[in-house]
């Protein structure tokens, strides 16, 4: 794990075989057309993941990703967010750079370092103050071989290192950036504070990846991360 905790994201191998593959995209399969559920020819994204398929969580805690994650995060760790997102073959879905500073919390707080805020429909989400986003580690598990041709994502090594990035700032770090491949049944891991884009498909490969964020933080006494609150409510 020095890896991941000097430049910001990591790859595992082999967390997840190909049957255990072919069980949790049966389920994700199984997805309705809800609010959570997008689908278009350009993109298949499933937000509140979890909530919506509660058949994933025992397919997806399997000895591998238990350890991986109590190796990554002290216990008890909280899931903040989940989304499941298809790049289909041939998309044209690009991701400009950016870092991930928002996170899901259940209802808006006046706090100090908190902000700015974003209220929509969907819910409410906040820049929280730098320590709850170093204190956040995605896992992204690759449900296909994910390489340049089927859109993985780009990464700027070491820039979680400098706090949120101003826009203006940004391409000083991207001549840096590199791709980073993962094999089937491999997770990336990832920082939110780590600069990430990535570019449209070439070729006619899905791109299938589980996004999850955890963190072993409590927010401030008024505030709760959404997915937890939504969990107990
Ligand atoms: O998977 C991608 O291509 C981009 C995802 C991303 O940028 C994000 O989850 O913040």
């Amino acid at each position: 794990m020095l890896d991941y905790q000097r430049d910001g994201f990591a790859v595992v191998e082999d967390v997840y075989g190909p049957a255990e593959i072919e069980a949790i995209l049966g389920v994700i399969e199984q997805a309705g057309t809800g609010s959570n559920c997008r689908r278009s020819a350009n993109l298949f994204a499933i937000r509140n993941l979890l909530a919506e398929l509660p058949q994933l969580p025992p397919l997806i805690w399997n000895e591998r990703f238990t350890e991986l994650l109590n190796t990554l995060l002290p216990t008890p760790h909280h899931l903040v967010k989940a989304i499941y997102f298809d790049k289909p073959a041939g998309s044209n879905w690009v991701v400009a750079w950016h870092q991930d500073l928002m996170v899901a919390v259940d209802r808006r707080a006046d706090l100090p370092g908190f902000g700015p805020w974003n209220v929509r429909p969907e819910g409410v989400n906040v820049q929280p103050p730098r320590e709850y986003l170093e204190g956040i580690c995605t896992l992204r598990i690759h449900l296909d071989k994910c390489d340049e041709g089927n859109g993985a994502l780009r990464v700027v090594s070491g820039s979680h290192q400098y706090g949120a990035i101003h826009a203006s700032a940004i391409a000083e770090f991207t001549p840096q950036a590199t791709v980073c491949p993962v094999p089937a049944g491999g997770v990336m891991l990832m920082k939110p504070l780590t600069l990430h884009a990535s570019h449209r498909s070439t070729d006619a490969r899905p791109r299938r990846v589980i996004h999850l964020e955890f963190s072993s933080q409590a927010l401030p006494a008024s505030l709760r991360w959404r997915e937890d609150a939504a969990r107990v409510s």
